[in-house]
């Protein structure tokens, strides 16, 4: 089965993107045919600064590595060095609608306060995106639940580019973790945990020292009832819950009853030593491959070229049907 997913190189990873997104497309590389894009374009939507940038995107390439990405085995991939990818999303502009893209809730509330103030990419994205996923007959989207929108879209775009031009693309399925698909931001249960969030409190991210992540969970946002117990009345304790049940693998109910007497202090300085001891073995292995950008490169640069090489068809497969061809 042909899978494919991207995370933007939009600052260093936290770990709703790791157990969310790049865990579960790690644990679909056995049997898969797998692509992983460093989605640089769509980054850009919102402003970066440039040496930033770079640097990010060298860290995303080493913490998909080190997160166990074999590059022998998945395509790991910079969207930027495909030019298909802009010139597919340039194609599906002219299919999306504009009501469509109007509906999409992370437009919504990425636009929200800034008014006009937004570039236009960042209103086309989801179309982008569409293009990333049907370039490569991409059958399976590992994502949060923040991207459902985003993967309806696409299969509406290619289910109306099938009915009116004939059979061109296959249409993708999500596959969305109910424990990882969405952890909320630490200092406000009621958003998801974000990158690009304004505080740093918002989120674990995969380098934070280990006082550092002491700190951000015992100042988690929970509520002031006493015990512990699993209800979606109580979103900050439940998404505590969710990250110590990821990182240790057991049951969430279980976690719950161990600390329904211990109480929430003792909750969190446990998670808080789990989280630690589960990141430490990764920030080794992503500083290792940081000290060596000539692999970096040559890792990218190989599945660049590769997927280079299926999107390209692609593209002239659509320009075929589409009618821009002389012949
Ligand atoms: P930004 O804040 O810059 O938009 P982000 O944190 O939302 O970034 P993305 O790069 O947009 O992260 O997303 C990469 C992948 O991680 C996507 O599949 C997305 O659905 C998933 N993801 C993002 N945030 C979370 C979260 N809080 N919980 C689970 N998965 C998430
Ligand atoms: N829009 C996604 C990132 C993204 C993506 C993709 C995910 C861009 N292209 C293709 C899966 C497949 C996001 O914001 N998380």
């Amino acid at each position: 089965m042909r899978v494919l997913t991207g995370i933007q190189p939009t600052n260093i990873l936290h770990i709703g993107n790791y157990f969310g997104a790049l865990k579960p497309a790690i644990e679909l590389q056995r049997e898969d045919d797998l692509f992983m894009m460093i989605v640089d374009l769509h980054a850009i939507t919102v402003p970066q600064k440039p040496e930033q940038l770079q640097k990010n995107i060298a860290f995303a390439t080493a913490a998909y590595l080190a997160a166990g990405i074999d590059p022998k085995k998945a395509t790991l991939f910079q969207q930027s060095r495909v030019p298909a990818h802009a010139e597919l999303g340039w194609l599906l502009q002219t299919v999306a609608r504009m009501g469509e893209l109007e509906r999409m809730t992370q437009f919504k509330d990425k636009s929200t306060a800034k008014g006009q103030n937004v570039s236009v990419g960042l209103f086309t994205y989801p179309v982008l995106m569409a293009a990333d996923i049907l370039l490569y007959d991409t059958q399976a989207v590992p994502v949060g639940e923040d991207q459902k929108q985003h993967l309806e879209l696409t299969r509406d775009l290619a289910e109306r580019f099938n009915r009116d031009f004939g059979q061109t693309f296959v249409v993708p399925k999500p596959i969305i973790n109910i424990a990882s698909g969405r952890i909320l931001a630490l200092d406000n249960p009621d958003i998801k945990m974000s990158k690009s969030a304004p505080s740093p409190k918002n989120y674990i991210s995969l380098m934070d020292d280990a006082d550092t992540i002491r700190k951000k969970i015992k100042s988690a946002v929970t509520d002031s009832e006493s015990g512990i117990s699993i209800d979606d009345a109580r979103p900050g304790l439940k998404n505590l819950l969710a990250i110590f049940h990821l990182v240790t693998d057991e049951p969430m109910s279980e976690i719950a009853t161990r600390y329904e007497n211990k109480g929430m202090k003792n909750l969190k300085e446990d998670l808080a030593e789990a989280l630690v001891a589960h990141l430490e073995p990764l920030q080794k292995k992503i500083n290792d491959y940081l000290k060596n950008p000539d692999e970096l490169e040559k890792v990218v640069s190989d599945g660049s070229l590769k997927a280079a090489e299926i999107a390209s068809a692609k593209v002239a497969r659509v320009k075929e049907v589409m009618g821009l061809r002389l012949a």
